[in-house]
């Protein structure tokens, strides 16, 4: 079978970048059997003969309509794959959607008639906020997070901007790079319509928000760099829970401290 990749240098090399990134999920133990997700958008690699390719599947509403995606095609993770199992063999375990004139529904086009992430919906949503920014973004990465995950249990750091105060305080790398902090999205149910919105809602001021009780999505120009977001605030997360079981609260950055940080970095 003649897969999509074959002489296409610059998807390919966009799907292996997925696909590495896969790996680090599991690796971190953020992605158990079939946990998390990775969509990007990679119309930009699109030519005509693709254009032209006929769809593996009848067209499937997202449940959504989301206009400014109108001919856009995404990798996507496939539903019920393991991201372990992403990370060795994508186009076995993801596929490559192109999203109809309607911009409610879309079909598979390749390579095999996989059936996308149970959360399409919040993924495209998030995608069309990006083109609707003109931020440039490509990527989106929903993952399960253990340490960040366990602090969205304590309600105290639900409250808005606790939690980044608190993890931009545990390391100077953590403002640096994720300037943005965390967003945080109240629990709703796993692949609704409305948990797409309230992330999309929370997007337009962070690029990595707080799934409570569930995980974390973060955006990026590319999936290495929306990865990275995630990892660097999952490590203050870490740094805070070894201290607590160490015995003590850490002390945490003074906000002096933090400021300085912005000023020299240009935050
Ligand atoms: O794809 O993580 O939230 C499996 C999930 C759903
Ligand atoms: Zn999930």
């Amino acid at each position: 079978m003649k897969s999509i990749l074959e002489n296409r240098p610059e998807l390919t090399r966009r799907i292996e970048e997925v696909a590495e990134v896969a790996g680090y999920l599991w690796q971190k133990g953020w992605a158990e059997r079939n946990g998390g997700n990775i969509t990007i958008n990679v119309t930009a690699c699109v030519d005509d003969d693709i254009r032209r390719m006929p769809p593996l599947s009848e067209p499937i509403p997202f449940g959504l309509t989301l206009p400014r995606l109108k001919g856009c095609y995404f990798f996507c993770k496939g539903t019920n794959r393991r991201m372990r199992d992403l990370a060795r063999r994508p186009m076995e375990n993801g596929a490559v959607i192109r999203i109809l004139d309607d911009g409610a529904s879309y079909e598979i086009v390749a390579d095999r008639a996989v059936r996308p992430t149970s959360e399409l919906a919040s993924h495209l949503a998030m995608h069309e906020q990006m083109i609707a920014s003109g931020n440039g973004y490509t990527a989106a990465i929903h993952t399960h997070p253990i340490h960040l995950v366990a602090m969205s249990h304590n309600r105290a750091f639900l409250g808005r901007n606790v939690l980044t105060r608190l993890l931009w305080s545990m390391i100077p790398e953590t403002r640096a790079f994720c300037p943005k902090g965390l967003g945080i999205v109240p629990y709703a149910m796993p692949s609704s319509v409305e948990l797409a919105r309230a992330t999309v809602r929370q997007l337009a001021e962070y690029d990595v928000v707080l799934w409570e009780k569930h995980g974390v999505c973060a955006v990026g120009p590319d999936v290495m760099e929306a990865f990275d977001q995630i990892d660097v605030l999952s490590k203050s997360a870490e740094i805070y829970l070894s201290a607590r079981a160490m015995g003590f609260e850490p002390e945490g950055m003074t906000d002096a401290q933090m400021d300085e940080l912005k000023e020299a970095f240009g935050l």
